[in-house]
């Protein structure tokens, strides 16, 4: 027998989730985003929200001007004519557009008036510090991770110098070129740095990559490590990428207590022309994922897809394995439409042992539109299912709709790698390291 909801309980439940979602602090588990030590890595103000890759990508397809032009422009002219283009002769309708305007606005700015002169004066008054704090408090986010990369020149010297950690900015130890471009990048890289490795993987070369990754865990403080994977990386396979995952990657994340995240399906360069906003996306193999996470029940994995096409399986594939915790709605799958079908599907097929969200977010300001965005959505689907359940003479009280979005927001990550690091606690302390 149904319980009748009325309509007015149904409103009640539906204004607690909102307020509930609304109000609860976020841990953004996955961003491009850097501690402000950093200086100028991190990305932040109008001409940086407007030169975002996904508008460069979405303005070439309304101006005229030539690949070169554009790249040869300042930042402020190829922000002017993405301005001109999205804004102003068309309206911003896409997500990327909207999102700059959802972030003037939360920022107090006035947006109809369509004045960029206006809006560069604003920004042009903060000092990155306080910015940084300005955007959190209105994006409600308290813990940033960072995509931090021991190959990228830049941040790798600032890391070496040292610096006062901004507790607020965790640390994800990213390593792409380590799997992806063994021998063209990391191993001469890894040989300057003064790990003694060569491009055959010998024993003394996967122990000298384990030394190298212990290091920049331990420089760091990574929370997990993290590489993007092209639609074609298979496992197993006789391929660097996944003997170097086997032998070395995931040997070293039980060791550390630390979760492996995986990010599958990106095509690099489909458009070089377009530089960083040339990537596409490809339908990667889930039996690799599948097989990978079932040879190694010790790891624990973290995994975001490009395509849309593999949500559902991924989903099917964690209620298989409890080592497997899905995260985001990464990149393309980005948009209102995406986020509430991968959202309805996560919660329907997985409950509550998922993340739902990361911004990604390149440039600060946009952890506010990337998160006021995302928890409207999520916070629609979180209703509807307890106004599903409270049909039952099941209800949330206010503290279990509390308890589930810290969850969401972040807790469930955290109890995640909880069980990595339990389990490298537990295991025997031995001399050598464990295998
Ligand atoms: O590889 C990644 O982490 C992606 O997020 C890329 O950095 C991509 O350029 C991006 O910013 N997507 O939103
Ligand atoms: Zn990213």
């Amino acid at each position: 027998m149904t319980h009748p909801v009325t309509a007015k309980r149904r409103a009640a439940l539906a204004a607690q989730v909102e307020k509930t979602v609304l109000t609860t602090p976020v841990y953004d588990i996955h961003t491009h985003l850097y501690d402000p030590a950093f200086g100028g890595l991190l990305l932040w103000g109008i001409d940086d929200l407007l030169v975002y890759h996904y508008l460069v990508a979405e303005g070439f397809r309304q101006f005229d001007l030539t690949y070169e032009k554009f790249w040869a422009m300042s930042k402020r002219e190829q922000a002017d004519a993405i301005w001109n283009a999205l804004f102003i002769e068309h309206s911003p309708i896409s997500e990327a557009c909207r999102g700059v305007l959802t972030t003037l606005n939360r920022l107090g700015l006035d947006v109809k008036r369509r004045d960029l002169p206006a809006l560069r004066k604003w920004f042009a008054k903060w000092n990155v510090a306080d910015y940084t704090t300005h955007c959190m408090d209105v994006a409600g986010v308290s813990r940033i991770c960072m995509t931090n990369s021991p190959f990228d020149d830049e941040e790798r010297v600032v890391w070496e110098r040292g610096f006062r950690r901004d507790e607020r900015f965790a640390a994800a130890l990213r390593i792409d070129p380590l799997l992806l471009s063994w021998e063209g990048t990391a191993a001469p890289r890894l040989r300057d740095w003064g790990y003694s490795v060569t491009p055959e993987l010998s024993e003394k070369t996967v122990s000298e990559v384990r030394r190298f990754l212990a290091d920049w865990t331990r420089r760091i403080n990574a929370q997990y490590l993290m590489v993007s994977l092209p639609p074609d990386f298979t496992y197993p396979g006789d391929n660097v990428c996944a003997r170097l995952m086997e032998t070395a990657v995931l040997p070293h994340c039980r060791e550390a207590g630390l979760p492996f995240a995986m990010m599958p399906g990106v095509k690099r360069a489909v458009n070089p022309l377009l530089r960083m906003a040339g990537d596409g996306v490809g339908h990667c193999d889930t039996n690799t994922y599948e097989s990978l996470i079932a040879a190694h029940p010790d790891n624990q994995f973290l995994i975001t897809a490009l395509a849309r096409e593999n949500q559902y399986s991924l989903c099917v594939a964690a209620r298989k394995f409890r080592n497997l915790h899905l995260f985001g709605c990464w990149w393309f799958t980005n948009t209102p439409y995406l986020i509430e079908e991968m959202t309805r599907m996560r919660l329907e097929l997985i409950g509550l042992s998922v993340t739902p969200q990361h911004s990604d977010a390149r440039v600060l300001d946009q952890i506010i539109y990337k998160w006021e965005h995302s928890r409207r959505i999520i916070g629609r689907v979180l209703a509807e299912k307890y106004q599903d359940l409270a049909a039952t003479g099941w209800e949330p009280t206010n503290a279990e709709i509390q308890r589930d979005v810290q969850d969401l927001f972040g807790g469930a990550f955290q109890q995640f790698c909880g069980r990595q690091q339990a389990r490298a606690a537990e295991a025997p302390k031995r001399g050598k390291r464990r295998a």
